[in-house]
């Protein structure tokens, strides 16, 4: 079908002075993506422009005002029924590209807002890169994220234009990069700032209509020509990088394997036998298990992206001063997380001036960071500086939007801070309890206005951790909901809104996971064993190395929570009292179940078994650790999701993905529950109930499951 005959085209394009000034826009869409009907568009245009003998160069823009290309259009990828069908789109991406490529007239890209994937593909095809130095212009390949390679020639041209060193750097992180960092790397040839991207854009098309070429040097110098210009220095190359994915990826995703396959035989063979070889990995890729579960995270977390929490929730209110009361780990972390990425003006508040001052020191150490990674200039460093303040009286509340306090996990103390907070603040404010495990609806009895209580369950380190939990209590007003939603997001959280109950979605779902250390351990088997296996499955560390991470003060004082509420079934471990009771709280201590020594982990700690009361000699097999340890976690998510402790088995498996690690490429616990099947599982929870005893019953959601041979993703 001719693209016209679908409606509003996405390119268009006029004639000026000898130049075409060719535009993107997809109707319609919030970004430009390149579908199989734009690709048809291109052909076409790109063809016109050939033949069109009063063109002598081409300039190209987006007509998004904020995006430029956000690479193919990954709803295609769902469509795909098989590799030979997905070679084909790779194929069809890659000639489409070769059009611009071969085309007997220069192009020239004038690059504003995300240039990703195969948008990136695309103006590595053209001969000039424009980009602006806007914050929101970020340059990369990204498709490792989704499991699968740059399959539109990306493999092939990012190595010739800045070196296999370089572009495997970017291709097997799969991480989109600022401009500047771009420019640097030599993937663009020019910065600008956006006012003028236009005009320098068409400048350059029409510098090389007049025959003149960019000329480009190999970063790094001499040693980069060792590593990256002669094949021995690049077989270098490509083994340490071989050697770095073994120990990343745990053998569990296959296509940064692929990318790295694609670049180094495409150097060997030379770019077309280089292209075939892509789109052959690029459609077996795109049809695995693996990538199919990477795709569904994105879309969740697109959808997540959209969700105000709440349906028919008020407009959220704008928060621009925020309030925070505790100036420790978990205050400072939200204060300098709040001003890196919202820009708030924040105000802490704790009981002494010289906390007060640790607090801000430490907010200040996240902005130190950004700037020593070069997220943000010494320009920025010193104005968001700048917006943090803090005291020992709640002088400045008073302006405050929004108050979280992060003081210490007991229900008298945190009602006393929302005693004081209400007399301080306006009657618009939100009051919001950092707490991990406290019932809001608890919290907020001692409030005079509950309906602007809520829970913001941030996880530790603040700065870093990419989930929070929304937790409205039972008299919260929706529109608190919505503004703690959409603050939430503006520190760049995924935010999953949870039933208030102990242990909320993420701590819940954990305790089993936690508490079953205790009997392997007391079975005999050892702390490296049981790491080792769950870093098998695929998390990023093991359930003991968690705990340290977290605290075993704060893993206790949660265990005993979850006990209290939840009975006998979450029993906690009974060792990681005593390895407190001995000053051991973990990483924070530099002592817990390992030794840590100068901010490094230095193995187990032999004196932990012996607080333990406990010899590894054995234990069980390798392989039921692992089974008991991941179906305690799939049992205690199927029962939550049946409470409704989340909205949708959607949130569920983002909220275990991004606030414990659990594998990605499983697609979360309620995902690879539906992969295991119901039946199956009761069966084996069955089995292990039988020897172990009621902790492993299976929960009546997966018995209701098996009965009816239903999914929790129908
Ligand atoms: C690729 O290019 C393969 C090639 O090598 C070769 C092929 C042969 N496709 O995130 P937002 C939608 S693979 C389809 O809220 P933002 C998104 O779902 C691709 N849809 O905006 C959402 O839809 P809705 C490699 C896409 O400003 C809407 O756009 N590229 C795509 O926060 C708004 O998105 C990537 O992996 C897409 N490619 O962030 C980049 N991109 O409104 C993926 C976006 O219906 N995209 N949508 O929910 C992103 O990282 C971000 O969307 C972006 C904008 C940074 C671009």
């Amino acid at each position: 079908m001719p693209a016209a005959s679908r409606g509003e085209p996405a390119l268009t394009w006029e004639v000026q002075d000898g130049i075409a000034v060719v535009v993107l826009d997809c109707q319609g869409q919030p970004v430009n993506t390149i579908s199989r009907a734009v690709k048809d568009e291109f052909r076409a245009c790109f063809e016109t422009l050939a033949n069109d003998a009063s063109v002598q160069a081409v300039a190209f823009f987006s007509g998004k005002a904020e995006n430029f290309i956000a690479g193919a259009d990954i709803e295609e990828f769902v469509t795909l029924t098989s590799a030979a069908e997905a070679e084909r789109l790779s194929a069809d991406g890659q000639d489409m590209l070769e059009q611009v490529a071969r085309l007997p007239k220069p192009v020239a890209a004038g690059i504003h807002g995300a240039c990703l994937g195969g948008g990136f593909e695309f103006a590595l095809a053209c001969q000039y890169r424009v980009a602006t130095d806007h914050p929101k212009t970020q340059i990369g390949l990204p498709e490792i994220q989704l499991g699968i390679l740059p399959g539109a020639g990306g493999c092939q041209r990012l190595p010739r234009l800045v070196g296999a060193r370089a572009a495997l750097d970017m291709i097997l992180a799969g991480k989109a990069e600022r401009a500047a960092k771009a420019f640097r790397l030599g993937m663009v040839d020019e910065l600008v700032p956006p006012a003028i991207l236009r005009d320098v854009t068409l400048a350059a098309a029409r510098r090389l209509a007049g025959g003149w070429r960019p000329k480009r040097r190999r970063q790094g110098g001499f040693v980069g020509w060792l590593l990256d210009g002669n094949p021995l220095g690049r077989r270098l190359v490509f083994r340490a990088a071989r050697k770095q994915l073994d120990q990343r990826t745990g053998g569990h995703y296959p296509a940064p394997f692929a990318a790295l396959e694609t670049v180094e035989y495409g150097l060997r063979h030379g770019i077309a036998e280089g292209l075939r070889r892509e789109a052959q990995l690029f459609g077996q890729l795109a049809v695995t298990d693996v990538s199919r579960k990477l795709v569904q995270i994105f879309f969740a977390t697109n959808q997540l992206k959209k969700d105000p929490g709440v349906p028919n929730a008020p407009a959220p209110v704008t928060v621009k001063r925020l309030g925070i009361v505790g100036s420790g780990f978990m205050g400072s972390g939200i204060a300098g997380t709040a001003v890196a990425q919202a820009g708030v003006d924040v105000r802490m508040k704790d009981a002494d001036l010289a906390r007060v001052a640790n607090g801000l020191f430490a907010s200040r150490a996240i902005l130190d960071d950004r700037l020593k990674r070069r997220r943000i200039t010494k320009y920025e460093h010193a104005r968001l500086v700048a917006l943090l303040s803090g005291g020992d009286t709640y002088a400045g509340f008073g302006r405050a939007e929004l108050v979280i306090e992060a003081v210490f996990e007991d229900i008298a103390v945190k009602q006393q801070v929302l005693r004081e907070i209400e007399s301080a603040i306006t009657e618009t404010s939100v009051f919001a309890s950092n707490t991990s495990t406290i019932p809001i609806t608890s919290i907020a009895e001692a409030a005079q206005a509950p309906e602007r209580v809520i829970g913001m369950h941030f996880f530790s380190p603040v700065a870093k951790m990419p989930l929070l939990e929304v937790i409205p209590g039972a008299r919260t007003a929706p529109g608190v909901v919505s503004t703690a939603v959409a603050f939430g997001r503006r520190l760049g959280k995924t935010v999953i809104v949870v039933k208030d109950s102990p242990g909320f979605w993420v701590n819940r779902i954990l305790a089993p996971y936690a508490n079953e250390i205790g009997h392997l351990l007391a079975e005999g088997a050892s702390i490296e064993t049981i790491d080792g296996m769950a870093v098998r499955f695929g998390f990023p560390v093991g359930p003991v190395t968690l705990l340290d991470e977290v605290g075993l003060d704060v893993a206790e004082k949660v265990a005993h929570v979850m006990l209290a509420a939840y009975g006998d079934r979450l029993q906690p471990t009974a060792g990681v009292a005593a390895l407190v009771k001995a000053g051991r709280l973990g990483r924070k201590s530099g002592r817990g179940f390992y030794i840590y020594k100068g901010g490094k982990k230095r193995g187990v700690d032999p004196d932990a078994y012996e607080l333990l009361g406990v010899h590894p000699n054995g234990g069980p097999r390798p392989a039921e650790i692992l089974q008991r340890l991941v179906l305690g976690i799939l049992n205690e998510a199927a029962r939550a999701v049946g409470e409704g402790v989340v909205r949708s088995p959607r949130d569920g498996d983002i909220g275990a993905i991004f606030g414990f690690g659990f594998p990605p490429f499983r697609g979360g616990p309620l995902r690879h529950a539906d992969d295991l099947g119901a039946a199956r599982l009761v069966a084996d929870l069955e089995r292990l109930a039988e020897r172990l005893g009621p902790r492993f019953a299976p929960c009546e959601v997966l018995q209701d499951l098996a009965r009816r041979d239903a999914k929790f993703y129908p």
